[in-house]
């Protein structure tokens, strides 16, 4: 079997372990999660990227600070633009730990001495870990993949526990043991559904729409149909996606839309709308969507539901094109800086 697909599809053990990482390890980290005062910094580069903008928009929502996600080359080469003030927590995402600009990002910020480091990683040995105040590791999402899949979603639940320990929101870690049973659930349901949509040759591009703390998820989505099946791909918020980029809408125009519980009828009015303009549409949400999950799980920490039917549509469409998701063109697991060889 194909790695990457077989990292997908036992992605729920690594979520298992990064919900007790954050949990059992919530006396280590409950002191740098104190009296933040400033904007906190999410950071990483490509998927841990995106994995940044989603953890940020969540970590605000839950815990009512500000928090921002940015990519390690914005904080090394535009800092004046990125930071502002004291910045009491920065939260540095890379499943290699290698990463040059986020270990770049991470000295530059440690040499304004300002607040604290926290590392998500899957691999300890490597430089990041070592940087951090202090560094979750979460061995089992760790992948031979270049693309990032099952250690995308682990990372991501991990930052789910870290906001909820924040916040001070307890009932939402007894949710979050919940999700890895579900996790296994919508696998094994969503395989066929994800392969349809990839074998579809009348798709020729793809839209990822998402909101509020689903755009990080729905960026992450679309990178993977790039990186997977070099389709032409583009995440938006869903009512962004009116003001402009519709008039690229036409019947071979896949909408994919993670929708919201609390937007709803707004996302789903979008969607219906680019429906009559002849797009293809698949939504996944937790009801009255093509996939829905039926989880019973409250909103802030079902993010990671998502993540398996999608990374399969990119993984099915890639094999539908005869290329290998194993061998991604032009990418390499770990990027080193440029210019270096
Ligand atoms: C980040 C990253 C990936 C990308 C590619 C190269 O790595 O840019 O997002 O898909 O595989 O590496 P990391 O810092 O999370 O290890």
């Amino acid at each position: 079997m194909s790695v990457t697909l077989e990292e997908i599809l036992t992605q729920p053990i690594a979520w298992e372990e990064a919900v007790n990482k954050t949990a059992g390890q919530s006396r280590d980290l409950l002191p740098l999660l104190k009296d933040l005062d400033g904007h906190v910094l999410f950071t990483g580069c490509g998927s841990t990227h995106y994995l940044s903008l989603a953890a940020a928009a969540l970590f605000q929502k839950l815990t009512g600070r500000p928090a921002r996600g940015v990519p390690g080359s914005e904080l090394v080469l535009n800092g004046d633009t990125v930071l502002n003030g004291r910045t009491p927590l920065l939260v540095a995402v890379s499943r290699s730990g290698a990463t040059e600009e986020t270990l770049q990002a991470v000295e530059h910020f440690r040499r304004r001495g300002d607040g604290a480091v926290i590392a998500i990683t899957t691999d300890g040995s490597q430089p990041l870990a070592s940087m951090a105040d202090y560094a979750i590791v979460l061995e089992r999402g760790r992948e031979k993949s270049v693309v990032q899949t099952r250690s995308f979603a682990a990372m991501y639940v991990a930052t789910v526990g870290l906001s909820l320990l924040a916040a001070g929101v307890t009932e939402g870690l007894e949710a979050l043991e919940r999700l890895p049973a579900l996790g296994q659930r919508i696998i094994s349901e969503v395989q066929d559904m994800a392969q349809k949509v990839g074998k579809d040759r009348n798709i020729t591009h793809f839209f990822f729409l998402g909101s509020g703390i689903l755009y990080g998820l729905a960026s992450e989505a679309s990178l993977k149909m790039k990186e997977m099946s070099l389709s032409f791909s583009e995440p938006f918020h869903f009512l962004e996606f009116r003001h402009g980029p519709m008039s690229m809408v036409d019947k071979g125009t896949m909408l994919v839309g993670l929708l919201s519980e609390r937007n709803h009828k707004h996302e789903q009015a979008v969607l219906d709308e680019m429906a009559e303009l002849g797009g293809h549409v698949f939504s996944l949400g937790e009801r009255d969507a093509t996939y829905a999950f039926h989880s019973q799980l409250p909103e802030i920490v079902r993010g990671a539901l998502y993540l398996p039917p999608l990374q399969l549509m990119a993984y099915y469409r890639a094999v539908a094109r005869g290329l290998d998701p194993d061998r991604p063109r032009h990418l390499s697991a770990v990027v080193k800086a440029l210019g270096s060889s």
